[in-house]
């Protein structure tokens, strides 16, 4: 298919459009526009070591915080329920509680599901990025244009001490060999979405005295691979998790860290660490309001396979 300029001018024309309403990539967005998570997703296919499995993907989320758990169908009910009394409704994300690519199929059917329902909305995607070389072409051709990966590090000594194992195709994969595949699928995966007219964040958890001298690095070659924002995000430590007694990062170090990383790369300065199952403005979570609008539990929450 050959693309004319007109083709590609409307295409940036349309993904700027939405960036501006998104609320996460953009700050003045945060007031205004209010974003829904579904939480579709409950399977992880890696191990960090700041994450207890009992509750929310930490890459993304406060620990603590548990979610219900949606089939694509159950997605689109509680969708249409929450558009109707969200109007400035903009952005459909999926955050977990797990992986959103390690449960692709769930994560697709509730795009298409609500995509044939509601062609303006404005779909994210959160990932570790693992199995980004295999779904990023299927991403860009489901429509999504935002998505988040989580990169902690760069360097196969860091990364061994931040992820236990990599369960990479049904393979479990520890130490150098497992961090190995996961850089380079990150990197691989960040490059081809970018290349591809996505808008990618990248999200990176600080964590004190092991990844965050590092932490510039990582900002530099993401924006060589061609991502729009960096978020830097305090570790908090997850109760139970091989974290759990690790400092809590103090915002005012993440903050001047930020600052730091300015220098290179639009920052990320408003995230709210929200739940996998968050709705409405960043800081005026109403998720409470749409509880068991569904009905029961329709799939069980299950630790990684
Ligand atoms: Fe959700 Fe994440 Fe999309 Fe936003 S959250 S999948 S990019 S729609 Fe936003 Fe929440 Fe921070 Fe995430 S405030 S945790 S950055
Ligand atoms: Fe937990 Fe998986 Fe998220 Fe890591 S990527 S914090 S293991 S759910």
């Amino acid at each position: 298919m050959t693309c004319n300029y007109q083709d590609i001018s409307q295409a940036s024309r349309d993904i700027i459009n939405k960036t501006n309403k998104h609320p996460c990539f953009s700050f003045e967005a945060h007031h205004k526009y209010a974003r829904m998570h579904l939480p579709v997703a409950p399977q992880c296919n890696i191990s960090c070591n700041y994450c207890n499995r009992k509750f929310d993907c930490v890459n993304e989320s406060r620990p603590g915080v548990t979610s219900e758990i949606l089939t694509p169908k159950k997605a689109l009910e509680k969708f249409k329920k929450v558009k109707g009394k969200i109007p400035n409704l903009s952005v459909v994300g999926i955050a977990g509680p797990g992986d959103a690519l390690a449960n692709w199929e769930s994560t697709k059917e509730s795009i298409r599901l609500i995509g044939q329902y509601d062609p303006d909305a404005i779909y994210c995607i959160s990932t570790n990025g693992l199995m980004l070389p295999k779904y990023a072409q299927q991403i860009v051709e489901l429509g999504v244009k935002h998505v988040t990966v989580t990169v902690n590090s760069l360097q196969r000594n860091i990364s061994a001490k931040i992820y236990k194992y990599i369960n990479y195709e049904g393979e479990i994969y520890t130490g150098a060999a497992g961090v190995d595949v996961l850089i380079t699928n990150q990197l691989a995966g960040i490059k081809y979405l970018t290349s591809n007219g996505i808008m990618v964040k990248v999200n990176i958890v600080m964590i004190k005295g092991v990844n965050d001298q590092h932490i510039p690095e990582v900002v530099k070659k993401v924006k060589e691979l061609g991502a729009f924002i960096t978020n830097i995000m305090p570790l908090i430590p997850a109760q139970g998790s091989a974290f759990a007694h690790y400092p809590e990062t103090n915002i005012k170090e993440v903050n001047k860290m930020r600052k730091l990383c300015e220098v290179d790369m639009k920052q990320m300065y408003h995230c709210k660490q929200c739940r996998a199952d968050a709705i409405g403005l960043l800081s005026d979570d109403r998720s409470k309001e749409f509880k068991n609008d569904t009905g029961k539990l329709a799939v069980k929450k299950r630790d990684i396979v």
